[in-house]
């Protein structure tokens, strides 16, 4: 297999959330329990054409003495192992937590693509949220909601773009009509360019 997106995460933070949406199915449960998911899950998505696996994780929490978080830790470490991106979600309405930190810590010994996804950023108001997780020493960040769908289109443009049988950029633009959006500051240029390209209502954000 390769085309492999696992969604790590400290607990409640939006994972299957995230997961449920990209595969557009209720596989995962959801809920404000921390440690609700136990297992690794596999579902299939789609992006602008191009097709991956996504793996949502349990919330792995580091050296804990539990046994289920132990068998969790595993679990997280074999989805990290096997993909080819992680998305290192962090929840924006926290903030950066010591969590996050041995989190970073974990997914930095991968070496495999990483983008933080600061999830909760419910509205387009709260997205400034995320700039506190640049700190966790990666290069991007995106604020998205998991719930309502907001930024999740330019997340999967940047998934795809790091996918390893992805185009390169010249093969993926040579067919695509360049579109030009224009008119005054504040009248939804960047919203109605982002609902024109989404095939799907789901992100249409
Ligand atoms: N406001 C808001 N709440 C969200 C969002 N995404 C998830 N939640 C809520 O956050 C809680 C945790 O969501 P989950 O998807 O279960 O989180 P998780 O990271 O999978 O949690 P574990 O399986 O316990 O590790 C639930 O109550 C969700 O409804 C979001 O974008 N905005
Ligand atoms: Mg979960």
């Amino acid at each position: 297999m390769t085309n492999i997106v696992a969604i790590v995460g400290r607990p409640n933070v939006g994972k299957s959330t995230l997961f449920n949406r990209l595969i557009e199915d209720r596989q995962a449960i959801m809920d404000d329990q921390s440690g609700i998911t136990r297992d690794r899950l596999y579902g299939e998505a789609e992006w602008t054409g191009r097709y991956f696996t996504v793996v949502d994780t349990g919330g792995y929490v580091v050296g804990s003495e539990d046994v289920f978080e132990e068998a969790i830790r595993k679990q997280v470490e074999i989805a990290l192992l096997e993909a080819s991106v992680v998305l290192f979600m962090v929840d924006c309405r926290v903030g950066q937590t010591p969590l996050d930190d041995e989190f970073a810590q974990v997914i930095r010994r991968s070496q495999k693509p990483v983008l933080v996804v600061a999830n909760k950023a419910d509205e387009a108001m709260k997205t400034h949220l995320a700039a506190e997780f640049y700190a966790l020493g990666w290069e991007k960040v995106f604020p998205i909601s998991a719930e309502n769908g907001l930024g999740t289109g330019e997340l999967l443009d940047e998934v795809v773009q790091l996918l390893p049988d992805a185009p390169s950029e010249e093969e993926s633009q040579e067919h695509i009509p360049k579109i030009a959006i224009l008119g005054r500051p504040n009248v939804g240029k960047s919203f109605f360019g982002q609902c024109t390209y989404r095939r799907r209502a789901k992100h249409r954000y």
